[in-house]
């Protein structure tokens, strides 16, 4: 399967909750290798541009007021597979029918506080990366575990 790179928020809130490290160590323990991460409070204007394809529906302004709330920790992530993985890890937008043992499932309070964004597909986490990262902001480095995952 082929190496890709993928890209999630860990949204606002979950700074307050202490559950940063929690998911973090999700990723880690899948195998993701992270190149880039941050915490940063979501400027308006970004978050606008990352959920422009949910203009105009009935949750869109909460979901920005929410987004640009508090701090967020964003993350570049890269494996195998690694978009369907992360959404996999993920879990289903309502938490309420995400599979326990998924971020959401475990953690997750309503379909809006989700607690978590996971790219879904390759062509949304080039366009996401972007949106959030610069390119020096992206580290590759060699990886001396890759054989076991
Ligand atoms: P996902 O993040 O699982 O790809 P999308 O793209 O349908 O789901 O929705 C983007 C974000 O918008 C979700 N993560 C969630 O925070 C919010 N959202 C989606 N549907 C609703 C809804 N019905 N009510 C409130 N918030 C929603």
């Amino acid at each position: 399967m082929a190496i890709e790179r993928t890209f999630t928020i860990i949204k606002p809130g979950v700074l307050q909750r202490r559950l940063i490290g929690e998911i973090i160590s999700r990723f880690e323990t899948k195998g993701f290798r992270i190149l880039g991460m941050k915490t940063m409070r979501i400027p308006l204007v970004v978050a606008e541009k990352h959920y422009a394809e949910h203009i105009g529906k009935s949750f869109y302004d909460s979901l920005l007021t929410y987004m640009t709330s508090d701090p967020a920790v964003v993350l570049v992530l890269e494996r195998e597979n690694a978009v369907e993985s992360l959404r996999k890890l993920a879990g289903s937008t309502n938490p309420d029918n995400a599979e326990p043992g998924t971020i959401r499932g475990d953690f997750g309070v309503t379909t809006k506080i989700n607690i978590i964004h996971a790219s879904d597909s390759l062509e949304s986490a080039v366009k996401e990366i972007d949106i959030f990262f610069d390119r020096n902001e992206i580290i590759i480095y060699s990886d001396s575990l890759k054989e076991w995952y």
